[in-house]
């Protein structure tokens, strides 16, 4: 069978990586249909040697769409998705406008890809943060049980789309040539207040909750606990911005709640789905933003037990947070749809 796929906010970042991963996985498309905002409509994108004109994207764009892919912000999806349900369409949401719907599975296909076939034709792709987590905790918690996690991430600034990653570029060689800065876009460009990014690290991602945790730390803690499965996790979160352009690594302590063996849990991550490992001290080999770009997996490594908890071990989570942390999710579960429904 091939699928009628509709790729929304094709021009963005993720919807680049989208439109590259569904042609370098041969995904089996009848035709794809190239959807955007009003500000790129009528430019040309290639797909298979073909130039394919980006469309504007309306309520009538879904006839006849068997998969559409969102990434095009979180009010497009809101207006846009009931739409492409009502013409049949499954979608595939990359935006956080759904994650935290009771009705609307959140799934990341290493940890929950059961959770795929209770959809009401919408099923959420993770914050790229919490998506590489969750692959790695996932194996951990099989095993042993898992109480407790305290992440702090270094995450790239393509997380905060192109003008973030202009901006930090611009910026860099702007204080290397002894320049005036003036920041635009980080930490969010709807903030009053903007930091330098260039030789900076901010401590702030997205807009403050009324709790003093930022809605990007809210999204792992709350999207970490539904995506597990379990409401009991206790997480807690620091997330940081970094000049680095592609790549999320993140610090991670979790407390197991059975003992373990430091080198049985290399091994079982060794051995789960989508986990690289890397974790040769000697040889200082460990993951790394600049290996993990450009990759389809989750990369960890620094693993050691906990000195003030012995059930308690640390270790490093990198990936590329445009690919496994959005566009290889989102098309990672499109395959899985097109598997059920060719059967
Ligand atoms: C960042 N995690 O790095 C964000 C980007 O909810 O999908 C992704 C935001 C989201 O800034």
């Amino acid at each position: 069978k091939l699928f009628n796929v509709a790729v929304v906010g094709a021009t963005g970042a993720v919807g680049e990586q989208i439109i590259r991963l569904l042609e370098e996985r041969n995904f089996p498309i009848q035709n794809l249909k190239l959807l955007s905002s009003a500000r790129s409509a009528g430019s040309k994108l290639k797909f298979k040697g073909n130039e394919v004109e980006v469309e504007l994207a309306t309520s009538d764009s879904f006839a006849g769409v068997d998969i559409a892919l969102f990434s095009a912000g979180g009010s497009v999806s809101l207006e846009l998705i009931p739409q492409a349900i009502k013409h049949g369409a499954v979608c595939i949401d990359n935006t956080s406008a759904y994650r935290m719907d009771a009705e609307t599975p959140l799934v990341v296909p290493e940890v929950n890809i059961d959770k795929i076939n209770e959809h009401k034709g919408v099923i959420a792709n993770p914050n790229c943060s919490t998506i590489q987590l969750v692959v790695a905790l996932k194996p951990l918690y099989d095993r042993y049980g898992m109480s407790r996690i305290i992440v702090s991430t270094y995450q790239a600034v393509s997380g905060a789309g192109a003008l973030a990653i202009d901006e930090t570029l611009r910026q860099t060689k702007a204080v290397l040539a002894g320049e005036a800065i003036d920041p635009k876009i980080l930490p969010a460009s709807s903030l009053p207040v903007k930091h330098q990014i260039a030789f900076n690290a901010i401590p702030q991602i997205d807009k403050f909750t009324e709790n003093g945790f930022t809605y990007e730390e809210m999204k792992m803690i709350n999207e970490t606990k539904k995506i597990m499965g379990d409401d009991t996790l206790q997480v807690t979160t620091t997330c940081v911005r970094i000049p680095v352009i592609y790549g999320h690594s993140e610090s991670v302590y979790v407390e197991l709640n059975e003992d373990f063996d430091v080198e049985e849990v290399k091994q079982l991550l060794a051995d789960a789905p989508g986990i690289v490992l890397i974790d040769n001290p000697a040889e200082q080999q460990y993951p790394l933003a600049t290996d993990a770009a450009g990759k389809l997996d989750t990369f960890v490594g620094r693993i050691r037990r906990d000195l003030s908890n012995p059930r308690a071990l640390n270790m490093w989570i990198v990936s590329d947070n445009l690919l496994k942390g959005a566009a290889w999710n989102a098309v990672q579960i499109a395959e899985y749809i097109a598997i059920e429904q060719k059967q």
